[in-house]
């Protein structure tokens, strides 16, 4: 019996339970992912009762001669790992570290460009009930309503008309490449800062399986946690000349102490996706996407802009006659876990949306290939083809446990098999 068992069975059980759902039913959510037991450890560490407000060399506090070297490899892991001229390691969200950027580059009341939440954007891009879309004056642009991809030529249309002081790429649910140098042409005509938010791709980014937005954009703002598969929290990325500004906007512009255990565990990861086999990690999600959406399709559910380039799906529910909402809640009986997700011009509210989104990172992780992606499009099909069928539902989620604990998942199963793992 562990420690925490021993004092605190009650919260134990809750984090016991847990592990056994992540081993035992299909992560498909697309910004979800399994952080290695290095990665979980390192956030589980020490640092985490230590004060370190300001830089290495340049602290508020005393005795963090070892944060200071934490934090210089984790900047050093960072640089390496994108070919950035400068990191930024202390953001603990990805909400907190767009703030900063927006701090860094903009006052306000100033206009900022990004894509419309229901698109495919992001909370923090300028919707009406974020501090965003509350602190500066945000123009959305949307994707083409036929091929439902971005439109370059609106983007740039609205930027002349409107003179951005920054613009952003970056999405959470857009299945395509970004062209990053097309948005750069266009930030450089009217004047604005190109920022991109990689948080979705940045394990693609790393494993260079996306283009990389470092050449064109002023900054580049991440999570650590998805494709990236490390801890929960963020990073700021920029050019030399913007480092100073970028590093005031983060502390102390919108953070106070860094979390230094979280710090730990991103160089732990940095670490993990600099090596070799993360390229193939990489490649792999995406190969596992492209299976996933082949059949899916084939089974007759639209996917929007007709399949995907990247780690993730936005499947188009009313083609199976049902919300998104009533897809997610039946796969989830069935085991599948994936959220609903508006789709480009959803006529449903963002509560129920028509669309669904799937990603396979996590899957990916657990050591699936195409032909699991291809048995767990069937099951997918067979729940969404009946979604009010208890039969299909409770037979699927059988099938989909037993198929499931054969499957390891990193910080867990290798740190105690799954037919151990308590009930
Ligand atoms: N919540 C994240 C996602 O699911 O994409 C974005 O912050």
């Amino acid at each position: 019996m562990g420690i925490l068992a021993e004092r605190d069975p009650e919260v134990a059980q809750i984090i016991a339970d847990e592990e056994r759902r992540q081993v035992e039913t299909l992560e498909m959510i697309a910004s979800e992912n399994y952080a290695s037991a290095a990665v979980l450890e390192a956030t589980g560490s020490v640092f985490t009762n230590k004060y370190a407000e300001g830089y290495p060399g340049k602290r508020y506090y005393a005795g963090n001669v070892h944060a200071d070297r934490l934090e210089t490899l984790a900047i050093e892991r960072a640089k390496q790992l994108f070919g950035a001229d400068h990191a930024n390691v202390q953001p603990t969200s990805g909400a907190e570290a767009n703030m900063a950027a927006y701090l860094a580059f903009a006052e306000p009341g100033d206009v900022i460009m990004g894509l419309e939440l229901s698109q495919g954007g992001h909370l923090t891009h300028g919707s009406p009930v974020n501090f965003s879309g509350k602190l500066y004056r945000f123009v959305p642009y949307a994707v083409d309503r036929e091929t439902e991809v971005i439109d370059l030529a609106q983007v740039a249309r609205l930027a002349r008309e409107h003179r951005p002081k920054i613009i952003v790429a970056g999405y959470t649910a857009y299945p395509r490449l970004i062209d990053f140098a097309g948005f750069a042409e266009i930030a450089r005509e009217v004047g604005a800062i190109l920022m991109v938010d990689m948080s979705h791709i940045a394990g693609l980014v790393a494993g260079g399986v996306h283009p990389s937005p470092v050449p064109y954009a002023d900054v580049i703002t991440s999570t650590t946690h998805k494709t990236l598969r490390g801890p929960r929290g963020a990073m700021a990325l920029c050019k030399a000349e913007h480092a100073e500004r970028l590093d005031k906007a983060v502390f102390p512009g919108t953070q106070g102490g860094p979390h230094l255990h979280s710090i730990a565990a991103k160089a732990v990861a940095f670490g993990e996706a600099l090596k070799p086999e993360f390229k193939e990690y990489a490649r792999r999600v995406v190969e596992n996407a492209k299976v996933l959406a082949e059949e899916l399709q084939r089974g007759g559910l639209r996917l929007v802009s007709g399949g995907t380039d990247n780690h993730l799906i936005l499947a188009d529910c009313t083609s199976k006659g049902i919300s998104g909402l009533k897809a997610q809640n039946a796969l989830q009986g069935a085991g599948i876990i994936t959220n609903r997700n508006t789709i480009p011009y959803d006529t449903r509210p963002p509560y129920v949306g028509s669309g669904l989104r799937l990603g396979t990172p996590a899957l990916t992780s657990r050591g699936m290939g195409p032909d699991e992606m291809r048995q767990i499009a069937r099951w997918i099909l067979q729940v969404l083809d009946d979604p009010d069928g208890d039969g299909v539902r409770e037979r699927v989620r059988g099938e989909v446990a037993e198929f499931a604990r054969a499957y390891p998942v990193p910080g867990i199963t290798d740190r105690q098999p799954a037919a151990t793992l308590r009930a």
